[in-house]
């Protein structure tokens, strides 16, 4: 059992993040990583744009660290016992591409109340200030949902481009990660990352988020897997787990899924983004 420890849940509620947290060796986050790059080969399109999402759903590998349980008992002493996956993210980086993350909070569009989850942030490769690591606004969290600009920009990686302004540098952290480290991050602290400057990719395999069984989306419908305890609040649709490396019946799950997050993250907007 791996539990955070009281320094780790101390440091969760003063900043709304902890970090860094061992969960896998660096040789398994090199095993994942050419798992991904499988995918990509065999289907150039299929974790492109708004196929990033739930990747988990068709990769046994990424499938594995989204039920780790030791990446599970850390979520646990957030959030309870009863933990339900409803989603997860790729976010690369190439080297010499224009991606980046405006500051923003998670709780923002995302549809999840209350806001009893947590996102884990799981490195396949490094991640640092050269490779553009996320940066967090120290204890933003304990503020409300901020004004966000939409601003549909060129190399932003969210969805709407959503942005906070004047965030205060001095806040800011770095959140350091070696290949197989993770952080947990809260629905409402402020948080970005910059461009990749180095000569590799930045890989960040996101579960977003975990989220407890009491959570209901308030935007639309997102199917979730029961990765712990019981749901006894059955408000969510369950879906199975991979059964092989991209197999039909699984890449079908995946489209439904992501273009029910389509709708989520793009309520009330009359614009839609690319990812
Ligand atoms: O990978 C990044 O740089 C940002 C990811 C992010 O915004 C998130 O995990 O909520």
């Amino acid at each position: 059992m791996t539990y955070l420890t009281s320094n780790q849940l101390k440091q969760y509620e003063d900043e709304g993040f902890v970090s860094p947290i061992n969960i896998f060796s660096k040789e398994k986050a090199k095993e994942i990583r050419s798992e991904i790059e499988l995918i990509e080969k065999d289907m150039p399109e299929e974790l492109e744009k708004s196929g990033r999402y739930n990747a988990h759903l068709i990769s046994p590998l990424l499938d594995e660290v989204t039920h780790n349980s030791k990446i599970l008992d850390a979520v646990e002493s957030l959030i309870g016992k009863n933990i339900l996956v409803c989603g997860t993210t790729l976010f690369i980086k190439n080297p010499n591409e224009k991606g980046f993350v405006s500051y923003h909070q998670d709780a923002k569009y995302i549809g999840l109340e209350p806001y009893n989850w947590v996102t884990a942030w799981v490195a396949i490769t490094d991640s640092n200030e050269k490779n553009g690591c996320m940066k967090m606004w120290s204890g933003s969290h304990r503020d409300n949902l901020k004004d966000h600009d939409q601003m549909f920009n060129e190399g932003n990686l969210l969805t709407r481009g959503q942005t906070i302004n004047n965030v205060p540098k001095e806040k800011l952290k770095s959140l350091i990660l070696k290949a197989g480290q993770m952080s947990l991050h809260h629905p409402t602290v402020v948080h970005g990352s910059q461009l990749n400057k180095s000569n590799d990719r930045r890989i960040g395999f996101v579960i977003q988020s975990y989220i407890g069984t009491d959570v209901k989306q308030v935007l639309g419908k997102n199917s979730v897997q029961l990765a712990r305890g019981i749901d006894d609040f059955k408000y969510h649709k369950k879906i199975g787990r991979p059964k092989s490396l991209m197999n039909d019946n699984d890449l079908k799950i995946k489209e439904e899924e992501n273009k029910n997050l389509q709708e989520i993250f793009y309520k009330g907007s009359s614009k839609k983004g690319t990812y």
